[in-house]
């Protein structure tokens, strides 16, 4: 009888701790970014800039497919820099609940002439992107994700495959088929995010006022951080700049 109390006192704590669990990530989901109308919102502006000695531009050797492909070497653009501008670089608050609305449409990479286009692409948390095939050849979808469901599939000439994003991540995805190919998916839980231009100027508007971090990130460069105050209809302007990471710096050192 003892141990049958104990057994039924250990299976209550255990289901008491599975409700404490459940209704905790519930909450978690009820505190999910709530989008609608701005009214007097304010925008945030700035530049990403590269710090240091800029590199030399690489280039990527075409060596398979090459009717499709072409023969030509393509410009690597995990660094695209136009003097020290940073062009791509992934501008985003990291932490609004509240604002505007996700803009409409499903977002798609098209693997055309055996690029990724675009480069990169932004997802709404929980949303789709449609991943084509434009080319003569088949291609190949390679996620690189951790918190989401990884995928590796072949694309057939001209086939699409739809991919849906749960979780917010930036996922790195590459061609098995063509090992140049590589693009960009950032799983954006709120809408205020911004690619630089080739002159690296950013722009996020319609941003409610208010105190939030913003964050700039390059995929060769890593990211930076900083609090960026926006007072209601005007522009708040916050630079960033990005440098080398140590370790790349030690490896470039060492040769
Ligand atoms: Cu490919």
């Amino acid at each position: 009888m003892g141990k049958f109390i104990s057994r039924c006192v250990c299976f209550l704590a255990i289901a008491m701790l599975s409700l404490v669990f459940l209704v905790g990530n519930s909450a978690d989901v009820l505190a999910a970014y709530e989008g609608g109308d701005v009214s007097n919102g304010g925008a945030i502006t700035g530049t990403v800039k590269f710090v240091g000695d800029v590199p030399a531009a690489k280039t990527l050797k075409v060596d398979k497919d090459q009717a499709t492909c072409g023969h030509d070497d393509l410009q690597s653009e995990a660094l695209i820099l136009s003097g020290d501008s940073i062009q791509n670089a992934v501008v985003s608050i990291t932490n609004i609940s509240k604002g505007k609305k996700f803009g409409a449409g499903t977002p798609a990479i098209d693997q055309k002439g055996c690029v990724f286009r675009p480069h990169i692409a932004m997802i709404p948390q929980g949303g789709s992107i449609d991943l084509l095939n434009s080319d003569d050849v088949m291609h190949n979808l390679h996620s690189w994700s951790m918190k989401n469901t990884a995928f590796n599939e072949g694309v057939a000439a001209h086939g699409n495959i739809s991919k849906t994003f749960e979780f917010p991540e930036t996922v790195k995805v590459t061609c098995d088929v063509h090992k140049w190919m590589t693009s960009w998916l950032i799983v954006q839980e709120n809408p205020y995010y911004a690619i630089t231009d080739a002159s690296g100027n950013y722009k996020l508007a319609g941003v409610p006022a208010g105190t939030y971090t913003v964050q700039a990130w390059q995929e060769s460069l890593g990211k930076v951080t900083q609090e960026v105050t926006v007072a209601a209809g005007a522009e708040a302007k916050a630079d960033f700049g990005l440098e080398k990471k140590e370790k790349e710096r030690r490896k470039r050192k060492k040769h």
